[in-house]
């Protein structure tokens, strides 16, 4: 079977330290929400990104990514949120962007300065919503760093409104906007975004009907995130069958990050997509390549056909949908990159 490469429209890559010690916490009882409000989770990330040099960043990613290359991924993208300062968001930017130098893959950036609130902010999450806003996505865009800018709208992080101005700020320098939103509340975040043209929300359990309708007005695409899903053996749906009726373009992505998703095996998530989800083999195989690529605004990419780009890959099965029924690495046959072969013969 020939398959578009695979499209992984939302990973975390770039990240300093390991979170083994708060799975176990999580297996004994505590939430992801309480870790982080202990200031463990994404902030204990954020301490080991900021102590990590360019270079060991770098390494650390390099395995991270080639595991998603050489299961198929020929378009991948990568956020920035674990620096949480002008610097340290530009040095996961930069690593990022020689990542995609390194291997057959193409990289988009996000700057997802949003992220949490850096300890140094503590009590004034509006003085950092500045710094994002006046500092950091000037910067980033300035050095031509971010592709896109991403915000976490959630309880235990940014409100609709602190969003909503890093988003007038992205676009004020030509930059398009996505969002993490409904993943552990509704708040709404994903209709705001959608009100200002976002290319996708992302996560969206708790999306509720107003915002699938939103989302279908802008054309924005619904970020399907199995794998955060199942390592927080969260129990709130996102909601397919509303989205699927309303011609909602769904995407499927790894979330590939050290907290709530360490998972770097994009084939699994398509399994869980259907599994946990209940999409179709198909959809969960259009969320990966086309409707993936339409999440990143490369619209008419992720698909074949005459004169589409030559990212393709031969995978030794015989439907399409066993691609999403056997949890099975080892299946990619050959990957062309840019119309040369980068596996296989
Ligand atoms: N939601 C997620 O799933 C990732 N970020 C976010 O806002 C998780 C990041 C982490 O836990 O390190
Ligand atoms: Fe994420």
């Amino acid at each position: 079977v020939m398959t578009p490469g695979l499209v992984d429209c939302h990973t975390h890559l770039v990240f300093g330290g390991a979170r083994a010690d708060e799975f176990e916490a999580r297996l004994e009882g505590a939430s992801y929400e309480e870790i982080a409000r202990r200031g463990g989770g994404i902030l204990s990330t954020v301490l080991a990104t900021r102590e990590a040099s360019e270079q060991t960043l770098f390494n650390a990613a390099l395995p991270r990514l080639k595991a998603l290359v050489e299961e198929g991924v020929t378009t991948v993208e990568i956020k920035s949120g674990y620096g949480l300062d002008v610097a340290n968001e530009l040095k996961m930017l930069r690593v990022a962007r020689r990542l995609g130098e390194e291997l057959p893959v193409h990289v988009l950036t996000t700057l997802l300065g949003a992220h949490a609130l850096p300890p140094e902010y503590e009590n004034d999450s509006d003085g950092y919503i500045e710094l994002v806003c006046n500092e950091m996505i000037p910067a980033a865009a300035a050095e031509g760093l971010a592709d896109a800018v991403d915000v976490f709208c959630e309880k235990i992080a940014f409100s609709v409104a602190q969003c909503e101005r890093v988003f007038k700020a992205a676009q004020a320098h030509g930059l398009p906007i996505k969002a993490h939103a409904e993943q552990l509340s509704n708040l709404g975040g994903a209709a705001m975004a959608a009100r200002h043209c976002a290319l996708s929300a992302d996560h969206i359990e708790y999306l509720d009907d107003a915002g699938i309708a939103a989302m279908r007005e802008a054309g924005s695409v619904a970020v399907i995130l199995p794998g955060a899903f199942h390592t927080l053996r969260e129990t709130q749906q996102p909601p397919i069958a509303g989205l699927r009726e309303a011609g909602v373009p769904m995407a499927v992505a790894t979330d590939a990050n050290p907290g709530s998703s360490p998972i770097f095996m994009p084939t699994l998530m398509l399994n869980l997509a259907c599994t946990l989800f209940r999409m179709t083999p198909q959809e969960a195989l259009a969320g990966m390549t086309a409707n993936g690529a339409a999440a990143l605004g490369l619209k008419g990419q992720g698909q074949l056909h005459e004169g589409a780009v030559a990212d393709l890959c031969v995978w030794d099965i015989e439907t399409p949908a066993e691609l999403a029924y056997a949890v099975q690495p080892g299946r990619l046959r050959q990957r062309v990159y840019q119309g040369e072969l980068t596996h296989g013969r």
